[in-house]
């Protein structure tokens, strides 16, 4: 079994193991979450649903932070870094300490580079992934976040309807994945594009739902598969009845072809499970191994 897969059906146990632990966020406190890449659409999808209990987030890439030693004002810096040593969010953590910023890593691996900037580390290294692909970990650093109760036996069922769903899926025929969402739901929509580009190759794109009539929808095809990652909006049910007329549209959403119902984003992780699965099954289908995504290294040194 591909190690991607075991990741992935791992999340429940996960899960479990996260519950343990907490953030306390203090709504008198100005937060920055600063990440790369997949840490970077975690952080984008937190950021959206905090905001929603009163907490106040902004969201950087460590690219920007690097690039123009960039720090607005805030009083704690978020780092978060599976493998602890992307270089841009090092040195972002460096940058804000140095702006006098109390700086907290987020982790999956032990003694990081990450860990000995930070004034203080969350260290889950039984979240520690082989493959190239965040998957469990993306779902349970989430959760950690944000949650307000326990998912762990919804996560399974999710797990188990997301594979029945897709393998009814002629996955061969479709290249081409638009992922629709507003807000946090944009988040894992930008998360869930990124892993099929990263595991199976394909051509993506993500967007606020009714924008993707506004021009994206040129490129639509009986070849493309579009995923909402819905807020139970009658908006969003009338744009997947719509776009039916060209293709297969999938919603996530109460009553949806995965019935997860929205929750003010705290659903988030349970409807990210389905984009990894699909994205897993599909770079199967095209004999591509999702566990070495060619061109890519675990984090980016530069
Ligand atoms: C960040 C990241 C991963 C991506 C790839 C390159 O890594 O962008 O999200 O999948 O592996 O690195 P990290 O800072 O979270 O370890």
């Amino acid at each position: 079994m591909n190690y991607t897969y075991s990741e992935i059906k791992h999340i429940p146990e996960l899960l479990k193991k996260i519950e343990d632990y907490s953030f306390e966020f203090n709504k008198d406190k100005r937060y920055i979450f600063v990440g790369c890449g997949s840490s970077f659409n975690l952080s984008l999808t937190a950021s959206f649903v905090l905001e929603k209990f009163g907490i106040k987030t902004k969201v950087l890439t460590g690219g920007k932070v690097m690039t123009f030693n960039y720090v607005p004002d805030a009083d704690v810096g978020i780092f978060i870094s599976r493998t602890g040593e992307s270089t841009e969010t090092v040195k972002a953590a460096e940058i804000f300490k140095e702006k006098g910023v109390y700086t907290i890593g987020i982790t999956c691996e032990k003694e990081t580079t990450l860990e000995k900037v930070c004034d203080e580390t969350f260290v889950f290294d039984f979240l520690h992934e082989e493959s190239i692909v965040m998957t469990g970990s993306f779902v349970s650093i989430l959760h950690f976040l944000v949650k307000r109760y326990s998912i762990v036996e919804k996560a399974s069922k999710i797990l188990e309807e997301s594979e029945k769903f897709i393998e009814n899926l002629d996955l061969k025929k479709y290249n081409h994945f638009i992922f629709l969402g507003f807000d946090e739901e944009y988040g894992i929509s930008k998360e869930g594009a990124l892993k099929m580009q990263e595991m199976a190759k394909q051509f993506v794109e993500y967007h606020e739902p009714l924008e993707y009539r506004h021009g994206p929808v040129s490129r639509i095809s009986e070849h493309s598969l579009v995923v909402i990652n819905s807020k139970d909006t009658e908006n969003e049910y009338m744009l997947k009845k719509d776009l039916e007329k060209y293709t297969k549209v999938i919603l996530l959403g109460r009553n949806g072809d995965i019935d997860i119902e929205y929750d003010n984003g705290l659903e988030t992780p349970l409807k990210m499970i389905f984009s990894q699965v699909l994205s897993f099954k599909k770079a199967i289908v095209e004999g591509l191994n999702p566990d070495r995504p060619e061109k890519l290294s675990k984090s980016v040194i530069i």
